[in-house]
């Protein structure tokens, strides 16, 4: 499949590369990095997005490496769409019908779970830290080598899907490949500045006001908090100040699924989930209309928040008790 993937990419002149909607660190930087590396070929290359990518990556590129999807954009000539870090068209936002009208040539590189692509090529790892990985591996089948641009990229892709090489997807070539990253003159402190080093006032309010609705279920198996639309109005805080707040309720001993749930209009909640242990919240996710990782997974629910709230937890806590009784029949032990 490399090699298809690779010859794919040799052959076409004029590309196309997206991810999904919301992007994050990893979103972007397999996206960035894929494109500089076609750019160094001598392609033509445009990267779209659905949304604008938060602030805090705006370091590593320049405004016109990207276009933000506008239904008058004009998609001709374009002759290979690349699909980075997605598993579903639909996840690729307004994207989604245009993309799938062409008919081109169509790729994708994901670490996702499932997938609803239906593409010429695809590599689809789970094991893979990041797709940014994967787009390091790329490099060695296209026989092309890491430039400092594309390391800066890569290395943000899996610097944050890792959450600085901490998570549960941490794994050896997820360090092999920041390694190389470094070897091509990428400076760790720096990007940590830009991504995690820096925090606004707004977002450390809100912080606080988010921490005091903190809430135990599940016999402290479960942890959750909330931020409700007033909380941003009174903080003066805005969508992406709330970045990584499920790593809160995370943090807590015995948690074993932490969740976030904010309240993004009236009638909308967006919930990010959090594993610990032997825990699927890519199953929750799922349940309610999103998607994700094993260990982090999100979905965005059409409910007032304290319906969403109700919800969500009793699901949560249905998950840790259920593992409770599926792992007591695997031992043949009756826990109590
Ligand atoms: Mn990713």
């Amino acid at each position: 499949m490399w090699d298809r993937i690779a010859s794919i990419l040799r052959e076409n002149h004029c590309f196309l590369i997206t991810s999904h909607i919301r992007p994050d660190g990893d979103a972007v930087g397999s996206c960035l990095a894929l494109r500089r590396i076609l750019v160094e070929m001598g392609k033509t290359v445009r990267w779209v997005m659905n949304h604008v990518p938060p602030q805090e990556f705006s370091f590593l590129y320049q405004p016109e490496e990207l276009e933000i999807f506008d239904q008058s954009m004009d998609l001709e000539g374009i002759d290979c769409i690349c699909a980075l870090d997605v598993s579903d068209w639909r996840r690729t936002g307004d994207l989604a019908e245009p993309l799938q009208a062409l008919t081109v040539d169509k790729i994708c590189l994901d670490h996702h779970p499932c997938g609803g692509f239906l593409v010429e090529a695809e590599i689809r790892d789970e094991h893979a830290s990041a797709t940014a990985v994967l787009v390091h591996r790329l490099l060695q089948h296209l026989n092309h080598p890491l430039s400092f641009p594309v390391a800066e990229a890569i290395y943000t892709g899996v610097m944050t899907d890792t959450m600085y090489f901490h998570l549960a997807n941490t794994n050896a070539e997820a360090h092999e490949v920041a390694s190389a990253c470094l070897e091509a003159g990428v400076s760790a402190p720096r990007i940590y500045e830009y991504i995690y080093g820096t925090s606004s006032v707004a977002r450390l309010k809100l912080a606080a006001k988010v921490l005091s609705t903190l809430l135990l279920a599940g016999d402290g198996r479960v942890a959750y908090v909330y931020a409700t639309r007033e909380m941003y109005d009174t903080a003066g805080a805005v969508r992406g100040d709330d970045e990584d707040f499920v790593e809160y309720p995370r943090s807590l001993a015995g948690v074993e699924i932490a969740i976030f749930l904010r309240e993004t209009d009236v009638g909308t909640v967006r919930v990010s989930w959090r594993a610990r242990n032997d825990m699927d919240v890519s199953l929750s996710a799922r349940h309610f209309g999103g998607g994700g990782h094993v260990r982090a997974a999100g979905a965005e629910l059409n409910m007032p928040l304290d319906a969403a709230l109700k919800e969500v937890i009793a699901d949560a806590v249905a998950r840790v008790t259920h593992a409770d009784s599926s792992s007591a029949a695997r031992s043949g032990i009756d826990r109590p």
